[in-house]
């Protein structure tokens, strides 16, 4: 059995969760707050990590890359080594230039915390720059890298609103509006019953979470 760590109001658990259901894969969801965490297995005390029969991982993109090869049913990747890639550019562009930008202003947007209006300002500089390169690489036909589910969508539907809600909060604007596929990319994938549990229990865990970072102030 395999069994995921974690908590339900991270967009890089939810990632991963969402990639089980959608490969029909059966698990088991652990409650874990970063300082709950295993750090052998996860040695920056970050979730997910996984546990399954052939030991524990974390990074949420490695351990979709172990699924994808261990249970190759329901792909959520191309077997195409071109458009595989392609699939990963997405997922890279997705984390590294847009969320993880954007996770600069979670601690104030969401975690009652203060940053700088230095790092407001440089962090709204790079977003201005990365969205619409990252846009270049969107599809929305219907789905973010094309005409198929895969683990690009997994990322695009847990990120893009957290990065919305942030820039939202910071800056009164949402600077992935200017992407105009998001929007009705969002809805439409919300037609997924994977996608509204996984969105169900996020709401729920929310709550705890805050409860959670506020007792650590
Ligand atoms: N690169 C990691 C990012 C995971 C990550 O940032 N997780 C956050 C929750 S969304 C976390 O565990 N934060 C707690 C901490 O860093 O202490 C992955 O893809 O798994």
């Amino acid at each position: 059995m395999l069994t995921l760590y974690g908590f339900s109001a991270s967009n890089y658990y939810n990632k991963v969760k969402l990639a089980l259901m959608e490969k029909g894969l059966p698990f088991e969801e652990s409650l874990r707050w970063p300082d709950q965490t295993d750090g052998e297995i996860s040695p920056l005390h970050k979730v997910p990590y996984l546990v399954g029969e052939d030991g524990g991982l974390c990074e949420s993109q490695v351990i979709i890359d172990y699924l994808e090869s261990r249970y190759p049913q329901r792909p959520l990747i191309p077997a195409d080594p071109f458009k595989a890639a392609k699939v990963r550019e997405v997922v890279t562009f997705l984390e590294l230039h847009l969320e993880l930008v954007a996770r600069q202003l979670y601690p104030e947007a969401f975690f009652g915390g203060k940053i700088s209006d230095n790092l407001k300002a440089k962090t709204r500089e790079q977003l201005q720059k990365n969205i619409p390169a990252a846009a270049k690489l969107f599809k929305f036909a219907p789905y973010v890298a094309g005409d198929t589910f895969t683990i690009a969508d997994c990322a695009a539907i847990m990120h893009f609103p957290l990065v919305s809600s942030a820039c939202k909060i910071i800056y009164g604007e949402d600077l992935l509006a200017q992407i105009e596929g998001v929007k009705p990319y969002l809805a439409k994938m919300t037609e997924n019953p994977n996608v509204q549990k996984v969105n169900a229990d996020r709401k729920v865990n929310t709550e705890q979470m805050l409860a959670y970072y506020a007792s650590k102030r």
